[in-house]
């Protein structure tokens, strides 16, 4: 085989959010070596390859990824938010069969296609604050065939921008109306019609439950875990996100990828997640969206050292942004954390939190070459000013993507 790369990028300053104390720091202008849509080589002296691009000193970093959305539905819930700033608590809206439910009306009348269509200015948004891998769930469908519908509308967008999606199935997000009263048995279709069929059509690579007080209990979130992994799916959970019901060490337990929101989050849930690879997602757009006043444990999971994500949680009801750095500027500004903890949230951590903790989120050798190109001179920019954009180019899986 030719030891010539397919691809050299010319005078980056890496900032290569690898493990330890240099990952964060902007690196001398160095060389980047593609290969087969990999990173092969990083070097400061020439590497041959057929073809080159100079980043002209401009900051490399890894493709950033949303490690949770919410991107594929129809409809709007700009109705709803004015509800709730005339004071109807989120919790009631939902209880009148409105908030997820009305989105799952409007889901299930969409087509594939149309879902899909509907979905690209959002994706457009992400994609502008550097993202090259993003993670979209379903849960607005809740039967078999309106939750195939929405994981296939998903894994289309791969055609239609370059972009990597990993799909999860979160048929455990709200009980259907068809099942009022029945949760049990809704949990049971879940776990024998909608987790088989999903695992055999490989149209999910994991599965997530909203443990709550409005979604399933621990009990269901359980059954649900137990029937996901027995078909070799991987588990996450949307858990402690408006009470404490012990769905995150649940989730630990079982070797979960993520646990998201976590704002209920107390010690002895830390603890679990620190004794698991479980990453702990903060999700600060629906905290600013719902006016959430309890803060997650951040000074908790720092001591214990459990690996934070941050994404955009990105859907109709509590978190409509379809922009990444927005919400590293969120986490600063409303979780305390600091630029460097963002960008990690946004890189290493979030591949975590998707199971590709070794091939995506860092500038490395065998790496997936994901790279976005930036007009900005330090990593804290990333975090500090938004609303200019400051992309110059991505790349996915080594093709170039300008913007
Ligand atoms: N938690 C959330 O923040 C979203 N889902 C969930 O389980 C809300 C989804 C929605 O309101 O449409
Ligand atoms: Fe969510």
């Amino acid at each position: 085989m030719s030891s010539i790369n397919d691809l050299v990028l010319t005078n980056a300053s890496m900032v290569t959010m690898a493990p330890g104390a240099n990952g964060y720091t902007v690196s001398a202008p160095c060389n980047i070596g593609i290969k087969q849509g990999r990173i092969d080589t990083l070097s400061q002296a020439p590497i041959k390859a057929h073809s080159s691009f100079n980043c002209q000193g401009k900051l490399v970093t890894p493709g950033f990824i949303d490690s949770h959305t919410h991107l594929i539905f129809a409809g709007s819930r700009a109705d709803e938010f004015e509800q709730r700033l005339n004071g109807v608590p989120y919790q009631q809206i939902a209880q009148q069969g409105g908030g997820i439910l009305s989105t799952v009306r409007a889901t299930r009348d969409a087509s594939e296609a149309q879902l899909t269509e509907l979905a690209l200015p959002r994706l457009d948004g992400l994609i502008r604050t550097g993202v090259t891998s993003v993670e979209v769930k379903s849960g607005y469908g809740l039967t078999l065939d309106d939750e195939i519908k929405m994981l296939r509308a998903a894994k289309a967008l791969e055609t239609h921008r370059k972009i990597r999606v990993t799909t999860t199935l979160l048929a455990a997000h709200a009980l259907p109306p068809e099942f009022t009263g029945r949760g049990d048995a809704y949990i049971d279709y879940v776990c024998q019609t909608i987790i088989p069929l999903v695992a055999e059509e490989k149209l999910a690579t994991s599965v997530d439950v909203f443990c709550e007080s409005i979604g399933f209990n621990l009990k269901q979130t359980e059954k649900v875990f137990q029937a996901a992994i027995q078909h070799g799916l991987k588990v996450k959970g949307h858990t402690e996100q408006l009470s404490n019901l012990g769905g995150s060490a649940l989730t630990a337990q079982y070797s979960g990828l993520s646990v998201d929101h976590i704002e209920y989050l107390d010690q002895a849930g830390v603890e679990a997640l620190a004794n698991s690879s479980t990453v702990a997602t903060l999700l600060p757009g629906a905290f600013y969206f719902l006016k959430e006043k309890q803060q997650p444990p951040i000074e908790l999971l720092r001591q214990y050292q459990v690996p934070m994500a941050i994404a955009t949680d990105l859907n109709p009801g509590t978190s409509p942004f379809a922009d990444l750095t927005m919400m590293m500027n969120m986490g600063c500004t409303l979780f305390g954390l600091t630029p460097e903890e963002t960008l990690r949230g946004v890189t290493c951590h979030a591949a975590q939190a998707l199971g590709f903790g070794n091939s995506r989120g860092q500038i490395q050798p065998k790496f997936d070459a994901d790279l976005a190109i930036w007009e900005v001179s330090h990593p804290a920019e990333f975090s500090y000013f938004q609303g200019a954009p400051r992309l110059s180019a991505r790349l996915v899986a080594g093709e170039l993507d300008y913007v």
